[in-house]
């Protein structure tokens, strides 16, 4: 009866790794299938940091079911019984010697990818960066194209292995700006301009989102980023450029106004449209933007 029980206990287990190994993780995690240099680089670092985190689960849990069996009671059972046992200085070494290495070497990784990762640090390249300003809207993403001079809504596109310098802000509450398989998001905060770095190394559409709950149409914040050759990305700019209409002031805050929105193009936009939106806030927002208040001066004791 017995073994029957865990023969039961283990068919079952192995039954749930097999289905979760075969349910194709990859494809539904798009995290873990990165497409650029950042998530490439930010998929190795939760993996290693699991890898170093197991280090101490595994043994734990293990550890947990074997003292569960092997001192639980019983007839004729043979465990040590030691009730006045109160110092060992072997297994203190051990439980305090390998959290402190695990923990040091999980700051030494961390620190490492902080600085590699820094999102506003520029990419190597031997190719120059694309600029795209992208305005967080009530609940629509704004692309502006400052070097083409094009504007888009819930759509980017961009040329493959080419640095896109995302220059990321806000004209509605704070949102967060993500595109999974090309790396981590980025906050949207109006009166502030955020740089963060991505690349796509191969061509596709790759979805994106706003990763940051703004209200009732939140969940349909999806936009498409579409990495293409460069050649077809230039017919693309041009193709807005000869067809669509013109993204005027007035145009602007019909787009702030709260709802959703299908794909957008536009073949231009007001000047200095993106940096107006950020100064409009940035009296409000202590960043170095604004004048800081002087603090009061100390009084001598
Ligand atoms: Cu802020």
């Amino acid at each position: 009866m017995k073994t029957s029980k865990t023969v039961r206990c283990m068919s079952f287990l192995f039954m749930f790794i097999l289905l979760f190994l075969t349910t194709g993780c990859a494809d539904n995690y798009i995290v873990l299938d990165p497409k650029g240099p950042i998530g490439e680089q930010q998929k190795d670092l939760m993996i290693l940091s699991t890898l170093l985190t197991l280090i101490v689960i595994v043994p734990v849990l293990i550890l947990t079911f074997v003292i569960v069996w092997r001192y639980r009671d019983r007839k004729g059972r043979k465990a040590k019984y030691t009730p006045n046992w109160e110092h060992s200085t072997k297994l203190e070494i051990i439980w305090w010697g390998i959290p402190i290495i695990i923990i040091t070497l999980i700051g030494i990784v961390t620190v490492r990818y902080t600085y590699s990762l820094e999102p506003s640090k520029p990419l190597e390249s031997e190719k120059k960066p694309i600029t795209i300003q992208v305005t967080n809207l009530d609940w629509k993403w704004l692309f502006q194209y400052p070097e083409q001079g094009i504007a888009t809504v819930n759509y980017v596109q961009f040329p493959e292995d080419v640095p896109v310098r995302f220059e990321v802000t806000s004209d509605a509450p704070m949102n967060s700006f993500w595109i999974p398989q090309l790396g981590g998001q980025i906050y949207a905060m109006s009166g502030m301009s955020m740089t963060l770095y991505l690349q796509a190394d191969e061509q596709g559409e790759y979805m994106g989102s706003g990763a940051n709950f703004t209200g009732k149409e939140f969940a349909k914040m999806f936009f498409t980023a579409n990495a293409t050759s460069q050649e077809d990305f230039d017919q693309w700019v041009n193709q807005v450029k000869n067809t669509s209409p013109e993204l005027t002031l007035d145009g602007y805050k019909e787009l702030t106004k709260q709802g959703t929105s299908d794909a957008r193009y536009f073949s231009a936009f007001p000047e200095g449209l993106y940096e107006m939106t950020v100064t409009k806030y940035a009296a409000s927002h202590n960043h170095g933007l604004s004048t800081r208040v002087q603090p009061p001066a100390r009084v001598k004791e």
